[in-house]
């Protein structure tokens, strides 16, 4: 087999660019090298459609262990009864909910893209919208939070069948339990997504959505640090609502619900390789020095945004509680996209975002957003948020300057050799 030097080459360069710079995206962080290396493993090479001890193939026997890890190491680190983890992804994972709970053109009731939600949850250019009745509620302009008796007001009057809460860029906590109320109130279903803090609830540093939300989805890459997928848990299993039974007469549980709509109702084969890794971040996440991690992540994102105000920024709800920022740039005069690109010639890598109200479209935007997880990998503390702010704002208030985003870029570049990652590789 000839073998190809050119991915060989490419995978150098990822590497280097991992290595010397600093990852600023809320939703990124570094693996163990065991969960790395547990994803580019031999389990890549099975069909295992079905689930543990229940597979439509042989020689199982080995993926079967390891996915039965996965599950019970996953339930143990949420205190979750039931757990699936074979989504692809944390937008799989939703659809297959979805697909369990809901029927076309049934009204859903989830958090705006445009103030932080999540694309899967209702937007217009996504399946979710496409297939249901999207309603959304958002954040009030002026505190940049979530107004829980307009969602209440909302819930009322679309009368969904499921509501989200969940997002990809809300620096907030979530009240979860007057979510369940609002729920119960119209006859919905709650499904929480907590695909970004999921190892900082884990970690009890926020509200668990377990006792509450009738199920909760998650991606296993960001806080929670494992391999890029996707998982679906139930805190307690219950009776589907809808009187479905089986042959024997006997009512139908969500587990079985969500189990099917998983394989074979969204997926075939599932990734067993990835499900390993899921097992080794579970197993990983369930150590003491987890905990310490994410009170660190916390606290860096907490030393960032008063940095950054410092600076005059302007940060969405005026602070954070979990790992993540989004910066409103229009009092600076830059677009995201500008910002994006200037921070990233200078090797801090951050994602533009819209933020509540923006005036901008979605490939402009007038926000960015930053998180900390990956940066406290690396092993930076809150001394070191104050030194990536400053750099921020020398690159933000000089877009057009390449002298000062090399300067910028030369001194990140020596600095993050304080902090070797993968050094084994
Ligand atoms: N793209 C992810 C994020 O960055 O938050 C969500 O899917």
């Amino acid at each position: 087999m000839q073998h190809d030097y050119a991915i060989e080459q490419l995978l150098k360069d990822e590497l280097n660019r991992q290595r010397h710079g600093l990852e600023l995206i809320a939703s990124e962080n570094f693996t163990s090298l065991q969960v790395m290396q547990t994803m580019g493993s031999c389990f890549s090479n099975k069909y295992a459609e079905g689930y543990p001890g229940k597979r439509y193939y042989g020689g199982c026997e080995v993926v079967d262990k390891a996915e039965t890890l996965a599950i019970e190491r996953l339930k143990k680190l949420f205190g979750a009864e039931y757990a699936n983890v074979q989504p692809h992804s944390g937008a799989q994972a939703n659809a297959a909910v979805f697909l369990g709970v809901l029927k076309p053109g049934d009204p859903i009731l989830g958090f705006d893209l445009s103030h932080g939600g999540h694309l899967s949850h209702g937007s217009p250019v996504n399946f979710s919208g496409k297939v249901y009745q999207a309603n959304f509620y958002g954040v009030e302009e002026h505190s940049g939070l979530i107004d829980m008796d307009k969602v209440e007001q909302k819930a009322m009057e679309v009368k969904p069948k499921l509501i989200i809460c969940g997002a990809s860029a809300y620096s907030r906590d979530w009240d979860y339990q007057r979510f369940r109320s609002i729920a119960d109130k119209v006859g919905a279903l709650l499904l929480a997504d907590i695909a970004h803090p999921a190892g900082l609830i884990a970690t009890q540093l926020l509200n668990d959505p377990l006792p509450h939300c009738h199920i909760i989805t998650s991606t296993t890459h960001k806080t929670l640090r494992g391999p890029r997928g996707g998982i679906i848990m139930m805190g307690k299993n219950f009776e589907n609502p809808w009187g479905r039974t089986t042959k024997a007469g006997k009512p139908i549980m969500m587990s079985d619900i969500l189990n099917s709509a998983v394989f074979p109702g969204m997926q075939g084969g599932p990734l067993e390789h990835i499900i390993a890794a899921k097992a080794v971040a579970f197993h990983e996440a369930l150590q003491d020095d987890y905990k310490d991690y994410t009170q660190r992540v916390v606290k860096n994102a907490q030393a960032m945004v008063k940095a950054l105000m410092e600076k005059g920024y302007k940060i969405i709800s005026d602070g954070t509680d979990n790992h993540l920022m989004l910066i409103d740039l229009r009092n600076k005069g830059v677009t995201g996209k500008v910002a994006e690109q200037a921070l990233v010639k200078a090797e801090l890598t951050v994602n533009k975002n819209m933020v509540p109200f923006d005036d901008q479209s979605p490939m402009i935007t007038s926000g960015i957003r930053i998180g900390t997880a990956a940066i406290t990998t690396r092993g930076l503390d809150e001394k070191d948020c104050h030194q990536i702010v400053n750099w921020i704002d020398q690159v933000i208030t000089n877009v057009e300057n390449d002298t000062t985003i090399n300067k910028v870029k030369a001194e990140i570049n020596e600095f993050m050799q304080q902090y070797p990652l993968y050094p084994e590789l």
